[in-house]
């Protein structure tokens, strides 16, 4: 089923009427470019409050006392609101993603630098943000545990004593596949290697930091809230729960999204604040969060101590992979997975190859550091996953003195064995990865680096190549056994045809920034065969469209995808019908031919789509049990995740005077299945890779020994930019997904997931020379500089 034919549809202006998947350019991006995008912090309501946020200073300290006086006599200042006057409402503590608390204003301790404390509500901004200088708090500091590794250790200080009988910081024991299994088939395989790794905290530093502005109406108790999130319906039925307001009278809208990269999966104080704000006042309140607020206090990513075992033959079949982890999940423990799943789906951790036997053994931690543990760009931990096994692959490869390549073509799950259930019990539902590994070797020109890096070798340079292969698992649920908080991980979609026959589809999932305007529109297209321009999308606003759980681990095309076109073919059936009323043959006897039904045999007789429409709604008659209108609306629980791959080469040269790492190509083949608009694929994929050079060489979020956040701008906590990138060269199979309407896998996270590794491994076979095996990320000139020092052979 693999191919590198694309069909070429190029839609240069969105007046064209192609029908269908292609380079259509996006919907949304008009507005965009004009500045006419319309985001939380565009929203402005008549005798609107400003809320501002005091935040801890320290990374642990029990509070004394809070004296707010100075701060309510300050000027436009409207209210100061303490953790001990939330307590008194039962509100001071919110539950978490994945059942743990988090306090929304510290009342007994503060847990992390930047925790929030106090929130002030003035008449502007700057009236807020002055009298959070007037607030004074007394702090009485305790020892912090910074580091993950000595959460555990028995003098630890215990962070979370307000869970009743916590004596330790302990979060959640997790483990997968068959311990016993895999050690015997360690003990008596030919080459063992075990690797540590560490994959630093990263931030996903979306553009748009966070936000809401909350309107409740004391009259009709109806709470409106624009806030800046992935999920609208799980998070208003979250705040249904926790603020007691009824579900119906709670409208979640997330407006234009500045990126989210998982950023805006979790509810965080500052939301549930502007609620609290907006009741208290009886105004309209926005709070919206600086880039520093974002940068310390919002989830962040990874955070895995890792230790890496794989077994081998001799001759290079890998039989098994075993790990430990240590996982640092900050203070509270905020993480955005399925609740079955604590550590998302790690599990995939033993990649695309056919083993033996896979084990992993995790333990969790909390430690006086942001809440958080799972977003960016990640699928649910796959990142850390796809990390570890591409990096032990690697250092196995080395030990046996293999090609990396050659290495995984020789073990990779081979076409026949789809579906493949894994040894950690994931069934990947198509893949075939020799072409895609192929295709990118060839693009590369593999043979011909290898022997450029012998030369460059024998002269001193430092050129390393990289691969990476890997699988990803997205598209949650299904929903018998993924669901968040017991929301089941399924999606509505409705769609309305009007009687001139334009529509509107309407989603449950959030666009931040992925195209979903127009990707959406061609789905349905293709499938009813109205033009894209005619399909207007709706999301964002849980009043106006129907329930599901939003978007992130790449889910939307696969679940919500998949919705859009079963509710366009249930649109469909019943355009059959009417159109074989219009045209006076039975059902059986009409053929569909985009955008018409013709009567077989007889391609003159025929109806357009937009006709059948007009019939629907008006006068004349209808057959025999058929309503009027054109519109359906289903809930799609998909049978299974879907498994995107993908193989990645990147080509680095080592500035062996400075340590400097230059990023000179990158060759980056993905299969997400059928492939909606390549052109917004290839955005994603660029934007990935990109995160990737970040993370690889340059994002990390350090704490000093007393807890103090070191990348609170991005002055400190570096991102790439155009200069620290190359020019992506992307290619691309097809391998559809079997149980996908229309055989589409998701591909938002997949370059995020899959670069990495690409670029260790190239940087540590770029310090071949110097005996190097492994070093950590960020690979910042510094580490890289110790990596070639302190692991130097004699001369
Ligand atoms: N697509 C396609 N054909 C496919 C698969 C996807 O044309 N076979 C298109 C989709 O229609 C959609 C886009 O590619 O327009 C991404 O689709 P999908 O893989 O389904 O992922 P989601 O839409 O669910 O997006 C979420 C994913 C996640 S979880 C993160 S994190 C992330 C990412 O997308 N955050 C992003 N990409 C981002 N891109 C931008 N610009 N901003 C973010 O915050
Ligand atoms: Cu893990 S980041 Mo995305 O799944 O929203």
């Amino acid at each position: 089923m693999t191919t590198v034919h694309e069909r070429v549809d190029t839609f240069h202006d969105n007046d064209q009427k192609p029908i269908g998947y292609g380079r259509m350019l996006r919907k949304e991006d008009p507005r965009f470019v004009r500045g006419r995008g319309r985001f939380v912090d565009d929203i402005q309501l008549p005798g609107m409050l400003h809320l501002a946020i005091l935040r801890s200073p320290v990374a642990h300290a029990r509070i004394v006392a809070i004296d707010t006086s100075a701060a309510e006599a300050s000027p436009g200042v409207k209210a100061v609101v303490t953790g001990a006057m939330l307590a008194q409402q039962g509100l001071a503590w919110m539950p978490t993603l994945s059942n743990d608390v988090q306090a929304v204003l510290a009342t007994d301790k503060v847990r992390f630098q930047g925790q929030e404390v106090a929130f002030v509500v003035a008449e502007d901004r700057y009236a807020a943000r002055d009298a959070l200088e007037l607030i004074d708090v007394e702090y009485d500091v305790l020892d912090p545990v910074i580091d993950a590794r000595r959460a555990l250790e028995p003098d630890a200080p215990v962070i979370r004593d307000d869970l009743e009988g916590k004596a330790n910081n302990h979060c959640f024991d997790w483990e997968t596949g068959d311990e016993a299994a895999t050690a015997a088939v360690f003990a008596r395989a030919d080459v063992v290697v075990s690797q540590d790794l560490v994959y630093p905290r990263v931030h996903p530093a979306p553009m748009e930091t966070c936000g809401a502005v909350a309107d409740f109406d004391a009259v009709d108790g109806r709470l409106r809230l624009w806030s800046t999130t992935q999920a609208p319906h799980a998070h208003r039925t979250l705040y249904a729960l926790v603020a007691g307001i009824p579900e119906h009278k709670i409208q979640v809208i997330s407006p234009d999204i500045g990126g989210g990269f998982g950023n805006k999966v979790p509810i965080y104080p500052g939301y549930v604040c502007a609620i609290v704000a907006s009741i208290v006042t009886g105004k309209p309140v926005k709070w919206m969060e600086d880039r520093s607020e974002n940068l310390i206090s919002t989830g962040f990513a990874r955070d895995y101590i890792m230790r890496g075992e794989i077994a081998a033959t001799r001759d290079g079949r890998i039989l098994a992979i075993r790990t430990n982890v240590l996982a640092d999940h900050g203070a509270f423990n905020g993480t955005a997975a399925p609740v079955k799943y604590p550590a998302g789906f790690f599990g995939v951790f033993t990649g695309s190859y056919d083993i033996e036997a896979a084990y992993c053994k995790m333990t969790a931690v909390y430690t006086n550091k942001a809440p958080g543990g799972v977003a960016y760009a990640c699928s649910f931990r796959i990142t850390e996953a796809v990390y570890l096994v591409e990096r032990i692959v690697d250092c196995l490869a080395d030990e046996l003195g293999m090609d990396p390549a050659e290495l995984r073509l020789k073990n990779f799950i081979r076409p026949e064995q789809f579906p493949y259930k894994t040894k950690t019990g994931w069934v990947y539902d198509s893949g075939n990865y020799e072409p895609t590994m192929r295709l990118a070797m060839d693009m590369a020109g593999y043979a011909e680096l290898r022997r450029e890096q012998e030369e460059k070798r024998a002269r001193g340079e430092l050129m390393g190549i990289g691969i990476s292969f890997f699988t990803e698992a997205v598209g949650a649920g299904p929903r018998k056994n993924m669901d968040i908080l017991g929301l089941g991980m399924a999606d509505g979609c409705e769609l309305r045809v009007h009687p001139t026959g334009k529509a509107v589809v309407r989603l449950s999932v959030q666009s931040q920034g992925q195209g979903h305007e127009t990707t959406f529109a061609q789905i349905v297209a293709e499938e009813i065969g109205i033009p894209p321009a005619d399909i207007e999308v709706l999301h964002g606003d849980t009043d106006n469209t129907p329930f599901g759980l939003g978007t992130y681990g790449s889910r939307s095309t696969p679940v919500s995808g998949a919705a859009a076109a079963l509710v366009a073919r249930k649109v469909r059936d019943k355009a059959r019908i009417i159109a074989s009323g219009m045209l006076e043959v039975s059902v059986a006897d009409l053929e569909w031919e985009k955008g018409a039904f013709h009567v077989k045999g007889d391609p003159g007789k025929s109806v357009t789509i937009q006709d059948i429409a007009m019939r629907a709604h008006g006068a004349g008659d209808l057959p025999e049990g058929v309503e009027g209108g054109l519109e359906a609306q289903i809930c799609y629980n998909p049978s299974n995740l879907t498994y995107p791959h993908g193989a990645y080469i990147c080509v680095v040269d080592v500035d062996p005077g400075t340590a400097q790492v230059k990023v000179r190509r990158f060759i980056a083949v993905d299969d997400c299945g059928t492939r909606i608009n390549p052109m917004i694929i290839e955005g994603q994929v660029h934007g990935g890779l990109t995160d990737g050079v970040g993370m690889a060489l340059m994002e990390m979020i350090a704490f000093d020994e007393d807890g103090n956040c070191l990348g609170a701008s991005l002055m400190d906590y570096l991102i790439p930019t155009a200069l620290e990138v190359p020019d992506w060269e992307t290619g691309f199979t097809v391998t559809p997904s079997p149980h996908h309407p229309i055989g589409a896998k998701g591909v938002g996270e997949s370059a995020t997931v899959g670069s990495p590794p690409a670029i260790v491994n190239a940087v540590v076979d770029a310090l071949k020379p110097f005996g190097v095996r492994h070093a950590d990320m960020p690979l910042t000139p510094s580490r890289v500089w110790d990596a070639m020092r302190g692991q130097a052979r004699p001369p």
